[in-house]
């Protein structure tokens, strides 16, 4: 589909005006907004991220690119998840302290909240006693943590070690996620579950709390 491609396209410039229009008009032609998702935003950050890796493009170029995304999902947002109206549980969620990707993370709470959970978002660099006080505050039943960084994934398992501390582990449950976060990683740190990507996190959580 060429909007799509064209999507792709305008994101790797950065341009999140033009990002923005074209993400509207694919919806208008009733493309699913799952489509225009995969194959539109997340196709044109991976070849960013790829450029990025090789030294083709640096920080300033991928933040714009990161800013056309974040217009992109604006529109998208009301079309995503299965839009249920009950709430089926509350799940904590932020990316890691020390990193400050939060796109994915952004997804997965569209997501879940599509999907009928309540969501209190931390925001990006998020400690573990953020995670672990807002959880017991809120009575939250899962934390969701996302790390884009082999740098930041440690600090998943310093969540877990702090809850087994506070004697909320079992009762408070976690599902984990990022690029490079595998299902392996999250049984060797213990954590509950592990999502892919924000479909499946879905998915993982929905598991969880049955
Ligand atoms: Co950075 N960055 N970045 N970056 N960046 C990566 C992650 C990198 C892989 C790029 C590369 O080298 N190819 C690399 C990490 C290498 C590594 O550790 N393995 C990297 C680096 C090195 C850095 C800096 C260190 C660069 C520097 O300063 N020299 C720096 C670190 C800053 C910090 O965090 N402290 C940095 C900075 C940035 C920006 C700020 C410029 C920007 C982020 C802007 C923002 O998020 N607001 C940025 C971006 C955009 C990227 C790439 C290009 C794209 C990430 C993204 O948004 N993808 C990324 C390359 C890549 O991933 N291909 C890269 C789209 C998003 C939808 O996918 O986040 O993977 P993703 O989320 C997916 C799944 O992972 C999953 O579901 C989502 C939807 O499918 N998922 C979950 C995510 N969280 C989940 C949680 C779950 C379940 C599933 O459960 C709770």
């Amino acid at each position: 589909m060429e909007i799509l491609a064209t999507i792709a396209a305008e994101l790797q410039r950065g341009e999140d005006q033009e990002v923005r229009t074209l993400t509207q008009s694919a919806l208008d032609q009733s493309l699913e907004a799952a489509t225009i998702l995969e194959q539109g935003l997340i196709a044109g950050m991976q070849v960013v991220g790829e450029r990025f890796r090789v030294h083709e493009i640096f920080l300033p170029e991928v933040l714009l690119a990161a800013k056309a995304m974040n217009a992109g999902l604006a529109v998208l947002e009301p079309h995503l998840g299965e839009a249920d109206i009950h709430t089926r549980g509350k799940i904590v969620i932020g990316t890691v302290q020390g990193d400050l990707h939060d796109i994915g993370k952004n997804l997965v709470g569209i997501m879940l909240a599509g999907a009928g959970f309540e969501v209190i978002d931390l925001g990006k660099d998020v400690s573990p006693r953020q995670f672990v006080d807002a959880a017991r505050e809120s009575g939250a039943n899962v934390i969701g943590m996302s790390a884009l960084l082999t740098t930041t994934m440690p600090v998943m398992k310093q969540v877990i070690t702090l809850l087994k501390d506070e004697g909320l582990f079992g009762s408070v449950r976690t599902v984990i996620g990022g690029a490079p976060v595998t299902e392996e990683y999250a049984r060797d740190i213990g954590a509950d579950s592990y999502g892919f990507d924000a479909a499946n996190a879905v998915e993982s959580v929905k598991a969880l709390v049955g």
